[in-house]
């Protein structure tokens, strides 16, 4: 598929130290060490909604550890899907009536006007599992042919599970215990009950043809691919394995990216898939849990709509950690407006107070596991001396801007 336009990312002197980040596998925070190309993968989106705040804050997440390697000297190896066929997109397009691949392509097209507008760096490889289905069939084919893939006893439906037992580090990554596994593998889109498999947490990856449902001619026979096999091929394909950084929300933990390490652990022989799981927290709206049974999403396309500064909004969602689960409120936009306002200001003066400091607290709060917040008050510090013309320095205002757009991804 056709990434979004990517905005250009100055050039700032200097460097910070490697980034650290929060290791779902590890239980803690530990140094990233990329060699010279670094390499994420983040879960990108299924396309039957708009894109909402919490889909936003993950995205934005992920676009400071792609600058902050860029900010180090690395080319960044940036691979995002699109799971553009799946369950939800099929009910969604079918409680409206409408096409599947039209309701997926829509909101695709909106999703990368929302990503440019925030001015989130695009993917090299943004990839639809739809045009993946050649590598998909391979991955399971291969997997079949191991033993790792059986086929349920199912005459008329002959869908193919993974035996989870087939990659010796399953649960490594979640660290679940099998009661959590259970719990979960029931609410995100598993099967437990399905009558045939070798164990209920085993996972389709292969869904032989039904009527009035998209299937795909293989030599697997004819059908449609299940999830997390989907992560898995589109990412070993143009990462490899041991690839740094594999991302997504808290909710993608398990099974999804458990399922997707036990699939490239068990066809390549090689552990682990990634060498960080780095998840972030989940959007609420005034301390409830945004989700589509409640109606209480918030559209970055409606703020749009709305001319809500995209700056402001970026601002907004980078107030507060990407780990926490945290509640989304209209005082935090009004509040980034009045910041966003006042570094605009700042930045506008002729001379400040020098800037080299803070640029280096800035990239320290950064390579802290992505702190933020402690970020965002460092430059909120030098805003502050300048406007209260306490610096003389005429090279700091653009420094400063420089960082800003750099390492935060905020036009000035
Ligand atoms: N297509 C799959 C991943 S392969 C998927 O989970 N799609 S999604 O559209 O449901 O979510 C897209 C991304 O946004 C995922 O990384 C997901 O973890 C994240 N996400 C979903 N809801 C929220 C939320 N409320 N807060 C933060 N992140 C969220
Ligand atoms: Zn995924």
């Amino acid at each position: 598929m056709q990434p979004w336009t990517s905005t250009s990312v100055p050039r700032l002197p200097g460097h910070g130290r490697p980034l650290r980040l929060y290791d779902t596998a590890a239980g803690q925070v530990r140094p990233t060490a990329p060699e010279k190309t670094a390499r994420m993968y983040v879960c990108g989106i299924t396309p039957y909604d708009a894109t909402h705040l919490g889909h936003a804050a993950t995205y934005l997440a992920f676009d400071l550890v792609n600058r902050y390697w860029r900010d180090a000297g690395h080319d960044v190896h940036y691979v995002q899907n699109v799971t553009d066929v799946d369950d939800p997109l099929l009910e969604r397009a079918r409680r409206d009536q409408d096409d599947w691949i039209v309701l997926g392509m829509r909101e695709t097209a909106l999703f990368r006007e929302d990503m440019e507008s925030l001015r989130i760096l695009p993917p090299r490889d943004f990839v639809g599992a739809v045009e993946a289905i050649g590598e998909i069939v391979e991955v399971v084919g291969k997997l079949l042919a191991c033993g790792a893939g059986y086929r349920v006893e199912d005459a008329a439906h002959p869908d193919i599970y993974f035996d989870h037992q087939a990659a010796a580090h399953f649960g490594s990554e979640s660290g679940y215990d099998s009661a959590t596994m259970a719990r979960l593998s029931a609410e995100r889109g598993g099967d437990p009950e399905r009558p045939g498999k070798r164990h209920p947490l085993d996972a389709l990856m292969w869904r032989t043809a039904r009527e009035g449902e998209p299937s795909w001619d293989s030599e697997l026979g004819p059908g449609r691919p299940g999830w997390h096999v989907e992560c898995c091929a589109i990412g070993l394909n143009r990462l490899g394995t041991g690839f740094d950084v594999q991302g997504g929300g808290s909710d993608l933990i398990f099974p999804h990216h458990e399922f997707s390490a036990a699939h490239a652990e068990a066809l390549t022989g090689e552990y682990p898939m990634a060498r960080h799981y780095v998840h972030t927290g989940m959007i609420g709206l005034n301390g409830e849990k945004m989700s589509k049974s409640k109606g209480n999403l918030v559209f970055v396309s409606r703020l749009r709509a709305d001319r809500v500064d995209p700056m402001a909004l970026r601002l907004a969602l980078l107030s507060g950690y990407y780990r926490a689960d945290r509640s989304w409120t209209t005082g935090m936009l009004d509040e980034a407006v009045a910041r966003l306002d006042r570094w605009r200001h700042a930045v506008e003066l002729p001379a400040g107070a020098p800037a080299q400091e803070t640029v280096s607290r800035l990239r320290a709060h950064l390579s802290d596991d992505l702190d933020t917040p402690g970020a965002l008050a460092a430059v909120d510090a030098w805003a502050t001396e300048t406007l209260a013309r306490r610096g003389r320095d005429v090279d700091a205002p653009a420094l400063l801007s420089t960082a800003v757009d750099a390492l935060l991804g905020i036009a000035l």
